[in-house]
């Protein structure tokens, strides 16, 4: 088993599909049109897709810029090997995605089975599950499981739904927002409940770091943390970690 590092970018380990021809979970197929990479993983044959030996692994279909980008950061955290297949914004609502995820949006893994599964958060536990060694979940039916489940939940819907319906209505040009008032006071809860504490579950990095943080880093990257600088100085501590870097060389790539 590979050590647990990186996505790969920063060292040209990011192979282009064109390298990947000749094995069966990467001849081209219906994607071929879409910019396909896939994650090798110190070196790991297994992350270039040579299934001969190995078992397949999972396919991430992402943009970047978009809520792709925490299961890119989880990823690096876990040293997982996937392979990426970047779409077009176009591609989105293809029928080909649009069976993939019925909204057609990013991001949706394909497990190795064939099973699609959509919703960044939903992903983001069930790639943690599959990779229990990295630690990044606690023991299914513990309490610290309980408040990882906690956590993802508050991030996905006390914070990025207000958030994003707060930043819509100041785009709109309202002044008075209400969606403001309630992302800030799940802004001061999650604030206090950081009190002392470097991530959610204390000294231990989660899944629900990924996804609070990275819910947080888009409203920081807006200049929406000012009120809240323990929020500013808890996503600040996610984007130093590698992993976040790593991945951010992908996540962060122009949208074309
Ligand atoms: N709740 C979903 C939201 C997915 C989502 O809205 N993705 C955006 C990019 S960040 C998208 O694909 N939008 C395209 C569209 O709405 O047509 C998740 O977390 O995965």
């Amino acid at each position: 088993m590979t050590a647990p590092t990186a996505l790969a970018a920063a060292e040209g380990r990011l192979k282009p599909a064109a390298e990947l021809a000749g094995s069966p979970g990467t001849a081209p197929g219906p994607h071929a049109a879409t910019s396909r990479h896939s994650l090798e993983i110190d070196g790991d044959d297994r992350a270039r897709g040579r299934w001969d030996t190995e078992p397949i692994v999972p396919r991430l279909y992402y943009m970047p810029r978009t809520r792709s980008s925490r299961v890119l950061w989880l990823l690096a955290e876990l040293g997982a090997p996937c392979e990426l297949t970047r779409l077009a914004p176009e591609e989105r609502k293809s029928a080909e995605h649009l069976a993939r995820h019925p909204l057609g949006r990013v991001p949706a893994l394909e497990l190795d089975d064939g099973t699609v599964v959509f919703e960044s958060a939903a992903i983001c536990l069930q790639l943690a599950d599959l990779h229990p060694d990295a630690g990044v979940i606690p023991p299914l039916g513990s309490a610290e499981r309980a408040l990882v489940y906690q956590w993802v939940l508050f991030g996905m819907t006390e914070l990025e739904a207000p958030l994003y319906r707060w930043v819509r209505e100041g785009a709109e040009g309202s002044t008075d927002s209400p969606e403001h008032g309630r992302f800030a006071q799940s802004a001061a809860a999650l604030e206090s409940a950081l009190e002392g504490r470097e991530w959610l579950l204390g000294e231990r990095f989660t899944v629900a770091d990924v996804i609070c943080a990275s819910v947080l880093g888009s409203a920081h990257s807006r200049g929406l943390l000012a009120d809240w600088p323990g929020l500013q100085a808890y996503v600040e501590r996610g984007e130093a970690r590698p992993a976040f870097i790593e991945a951010a060389a992908i996540a962060n790539q122009p949208r074309s």
